[in-house]
């Protein structure tokens, strides 16, 4: 720019002011039309540091005047760019790498597979055992009555054998949570003649203290059998199938004398240990054995309860618990694990795939 005079180079001022504003560098669509800005105005020979040159050429008042205002004009555009150019940069690097993620090559997602839970496989294992020995699908509410739950099982009110099976009680109602699948038998037995065999899988509740192998909410198999002359042989003979059905030819079962007040004789039932084939190991306390049910014959007076003629009819029931099982056939150490929907836990039973 030759020599200026002040009012040349306030008229200068003013037309690059106006073109800024004609081009705003907020609108520079991209990077190459920033940079093509930035020289017009900052670069070697742009309008602005022209300018700023040219100041030399003014007297000192002028130089002191005009001298902050061209000085400020160039800080605020160096902001500017600087600051356009971070934002055109980041949707270059979002477009860029979009376009990489939209790899047409890559094989697909597998489709997330479910799986069955393995509480009901176990479930549904056990229960396809009992239907090919015979026993047919038989069902009863969670809220029961105190009469199917205690007092036709031969628990009368105040019975010491209540505390056994202590449970949750119902507000404003006479239901209580079944605390075994057992008055199943009573509904069953009520609702047909005999002869009768029948399994009954479902949910039942205890007032108890939980632990690795006790919950208050867990699952029971009950299986009636009422016929003529069934015996004590009929029901070993029944549970020793189930038991080999369900873990090997090799299990072996033990029946210990018990006391239920719904069956006599009546027998806690163990299997031999799993993890030490009968030797001894931590898991069954160095016995051998794991307790795994409930069972006996059918007491007279459960048969009275339902009209059924205990001279005439005899019968053997048994109630075994799927965790107990399922804890067994899958090596679960803790009952809580089935109950806390932990994907990780979960995922491990692959033979549950659906
Ligand atoms: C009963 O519930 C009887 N109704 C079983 C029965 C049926 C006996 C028919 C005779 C004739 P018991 O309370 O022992 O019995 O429970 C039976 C099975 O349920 C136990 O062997 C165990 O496998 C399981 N079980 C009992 N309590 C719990 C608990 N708190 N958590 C998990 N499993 C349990």
């Amino acid at each position: 720019m030759a020599a200026v005079t002040r009012a040349h180079w306030e008229k200068e001022l003013a037309q690059l002011e106006a073109f800024l504003k004609a081009h705003p560098l907020a609108a520079a669509s991209d990077l190459a039309a920033l940079d093509e800005l930035r020289v017009a105005v900052l670069g070697r020979s742009g309008s602005l540091t022209s300018l700023l040159k040219a100041l030399k050429d003014l007297s000192l008042d002028d130089k002191k005047e005009l001298g902050p205002k061209a000085q400020s004009l160039r800080v605020d555009l160096d902001a500017a760019i600087e600051a356009r150019k971070a934002e055109l940069e980041a949707a270059s690097d979002l477009a860029l790498s979009s376009e990489d993620a939209l790899d047409l090559t890559l094989p697909a997602y597998a489709p997330a597979r479910g799986r069955v839970h393995p509480l009901t496989s176990t479930l549904e294992e056990m229960t396809g055992i009992l239907s090919l020995m015979g026993f047919s699908w038989a069902e009863g509410p969670l809220a029961e009555s105190d009469d199917n739950n205690f007092t036709k099982l031969n628990i009368p009110e105040h019975h010491p054998a209540r505390g056994m099976f202590d449970t949750f009680y119902l507000e404003n109602s006479p239901l209580l949570m079944r605390t075994h699948t057992s008055p199943v038998q009573i509904r069953a037995m009520e609702t047909s003649r005999p002869p009768l065999r029948i399994m009954a899988p479902g949910r039942v509740f205890r007032h108890e203290a939980v632990d690795a192998t006790h919950s208050a909410v867990f699952h029971q198999v009950e299986g009636l059998y009422i016929d003529k002359n069934v015996t004590f042989a009929d029901l070993k003979g029944t549970l020793d199938v189930f038991m080999q059905k369900l873990f090997g030819a090799q299990t072996k079962t033990r029946f210990r004398p018990s006391y239920f007040p719904f069956t006599e004789p009546s027998a806690e039932v163990d299997v031999s240990c799993l993890f030490c084939a009968g030797s001894g190991c931590p898991i069954c306390k160095h016995s051998g054995w794991i307790e795994l049910l409930g069972a006996g014959l059918v007491h007279p007076n459960v048969l009275k309860a339902v009209d059924y003629d205990p001279q005439v009819w005899s019968g053997f029931a048994f109630g075994v618990g799927v965790e107990r099982i399922a804890m067994l056939r899958l090596g679960v150490k803790d009952i809580r694990a089935f109950y806390e929907n932990d994907m990780r836990f979960l995922e491990q039973f692959d033979e549950n795939l659906v």
